[in-house]
């Protein structure tokens, strides 16, 4: 009688984005295109992962030959994952304007498509040979009211955004997502292909024990950053111990891990990077937005990230995120 059943109703992510999806229907009557087009994002997180995981073998590891817009060296997995990602948005049907971090200019999509995705399909690319975890990160809005789908729709605040995700490829592939109403965690099960709800509201801890930042970099930065560093380093106070250290160069999984352990997670602004490294339409504003819904704080260390306006698709902004208490600790030096 060692016959233990397996669960026979599993929350998927489709299911519990439909269930997501009946309440806001009840609310602002949405038709279920936002389900559509996460299914869509769905299918293109699937096929990413399952070229990671083959990379090595069908030597997708290695430079594609050609540059980026940000003139980085394109890996082959970047540029697959970029046209799977475009082709699939396109195919949903529900978009109107797409950005990626892989491509100059903005994507416009012929139809009646509502909803804009700014995204980039593999972050942290410079990690793929190593091994190291990776990831698809997304933004979503909705075009403006009577707006067939322009430029001006995906240069709005982070607040205006419905959704925002990221799914990470690592021993298993994890999907994170909100749509407005806090923060779900689903794992991939590979053996009926479908995202299940591992992590149900994903909440931080209001302070954490981990800063994870690249200190490489501590030549460059201004004071305020080396003055919080110093004050979680060699803390001061009875009994008070030092935070620990963790950061991997993927954001996807230095973010992740903030979410789950809490702590800081931070690559701010310094005299080499201006305005700090990360992108803020695709890589920022969707970890700001994945930040507030679980109860953490996402600041440029003068402002809310979501309240940023950004002036063009692929502008840099610097960033701090994480607990609560720890980020309000960090601004506390900005005074
Ligand atoms: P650094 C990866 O290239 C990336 O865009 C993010 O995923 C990551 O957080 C950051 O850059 C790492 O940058 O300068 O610390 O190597």
């Amino acid at each position: 009688d060692d016959y233990n059943p397996p669960p026979t109703d599993i929350i998927t992510l489709t299911r519990h984005v439909l269930g997501e999806g009946f309440s806001r229907a009840q609310s602002n009557g949405s038709s279920g295109d936002l389900t559509i087009l996460l299914s869509s994002l769905q299918t293109t997180c699937k096929f990413i992962e399952s070229m990671v995981r083959k990379a090595s073998l069908i030597n997708l590891i290695g430079l594609a030959g050609e540059q980026n817009v940000q003139g980085e060296d394109q890996k082959k997995l970047d540029v697959l994952s970029n046209e799977i990602m475009i082709n699939a948005l396109r195919a949903s049907g529900k978009t109107a304007v797409l950005v990626s971090e892989e491509n100059d200019d903005a994507i416009f999509v012929e139809g009646s498509g509502k909803y804009c995705v700014v995204f980039d399909p593999l972050d942290g690319s410079s990690n793929i040979d190593a091994g190291v975890n990776i990831g698809t990160i997304f933004g979503i809005y909705l075009v403006e009211e009577g707006s067939k789908g322009t430029l001006q729709d995906v240069l709005r605040p982070g607040t205006d955004m419905v959704a925002a995700g990221y799914c990470m490829y690592g021993s298993s592939a994890n999907m994170v997502l909100t749509t407005g109403n806090g923060v779900n965690g689903y794992t991939l099960d590979n053996a009926i292909g479908e995202f299940i709800l591992t992590h149900p509201n994903i909440t931080l801890p209001p302070r954490g024990k981990i800063y994870s930042i690249n200190e490489g970099n501590s030549a460059y930065y201004h004071e305020p950053v080396l003055k919080y560093l110093d004050s979680i380093k060699y803390p001061k106070g009875e009994g008070k111990k030092p935070y620990s250290a963790r950061y991997i160069g993927s954001m996807v999984a230095d973010v992740h891990r903030t979410l789950l352990y809490g702590g800081i997670f931070g690559y701010p602004e310094d005299s080499k990077s201006k305005s700090g490294k990360l992108r803020l339409l695709y890589e920022a504003f969707p970890m700001a937005m994945l930040t507030e819904q679980a109860g953490g704080v996402a600041t440029t260390g003068r402002g809310r990230i979501l309240e940023v306006q950004p002036k063009s698709i692929h502008e840099r902004c610097p960033v701090f995120l994480g607990s609560k208490d720890d980020v309000n600790d960090l601004l506390s030096f900005y005074k």
